[in-house]
């Protein structure tokens, strides 16, 4: 990779379509995105019991390792890989398993607080934050931590009342004044084909590029 990496960054509350507006970016462009999911800079919880750490608050700042994710950020925007924590929702904690990334050119960091820290939103080229009605997200919450992850759903109820709803309204929230596009309802057709066209538009590599036609240059000079 020759050229600096374009850096977008996508917040918005839990169950917003962050990580499917991310991931349909990625499939649709394919290697050249990196998704970097802002759940694996959870903080590392090893010293706490595993009933300890069922209590954390992980809807604030304070759960994020804030200092790894901006020095891996700065590394991959500078060209080198870096060792990417995981984390593992079941455990409520990062895995001992590192994954190698690769530098690319288009880095996606998708997050609930993915617009909070300064420092962080100074290294992004393009802040999307998508808004989606809270009943649609609880919905979607209650779906994924109740049908796939296995949580009982009074928990999961008492969680979203006690800690996610108020943290989203303080610290989650806000950030979309920090966002330059705001997507609603999640992953719409016509804001997915905006945010890729110009993630394309982004690329190096002119062959990568809808619509442009390499047939009008003969070694380099162009014909026109
Ligand atoms: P998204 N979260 C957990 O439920 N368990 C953990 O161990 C770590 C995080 C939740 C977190 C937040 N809050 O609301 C959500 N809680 O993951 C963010 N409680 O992820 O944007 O994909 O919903
Ligand atoms: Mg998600």
């Amino acid at each position: 990779m020759s050229s600096p990496s374009f850096a977008i960054g996508i917040a918005g509350g839990t169950g917003a379509g962050k990580t499917t507006v991310a991931r349909t970016v990625s499939e649709t462009v394919g290697e050249a995105v990196t998704r970097i999911p802002l759940d694996n800079y959870y903080k590392d919880l090893s010293h706490l019991a595993f009933e300890e750490r069922e209590q954390v608050n992980y809807d604030h700042p304070s759960a994020f390792e804030w200092d790894l994710l901006r020095e891996q950020l700065e590394a991959l925007l500078a060209g080198r890989s870096i060792e990417m924590p995981q984390y593992d929702f079941e455990a409520h904690n990062r895995t001992d398993d590192r994954v190698t990334v690769e530098p690319s050119e288009i880095l996606v960091l998708e997050g609930i607080l993915s617009l909070y820290d300064e420092e962080i939103r100074d290294l992004l080229d393009l802040r999307v934050y998508v808004m989606t009605d809270a009943d649609v997200r609880i919905l979607r919450r209650i779906e994924r931590d109740v049908i796939e992850r296995g949580r009982d759903l009074k928990g999961v109820i008492d969680q979203y009342l006690e800690t996610v709803k108020p943290m989203h309204e303080q610290f989650v929230a806000p950030t979309k004044k920090q966002a330059d596009v705001i997507i609603p309802e999640g992953a719409n057709r016509m804001a997915m084909d905006l945010l890729i066209e110009k993630v394309q538009a982004e690329l190096p590599d002119e062959s990568a590029r809808p619509g442009v036609d390499r047939e009008l240059s003969v070694n380099g000079q162009a014909l026109d």
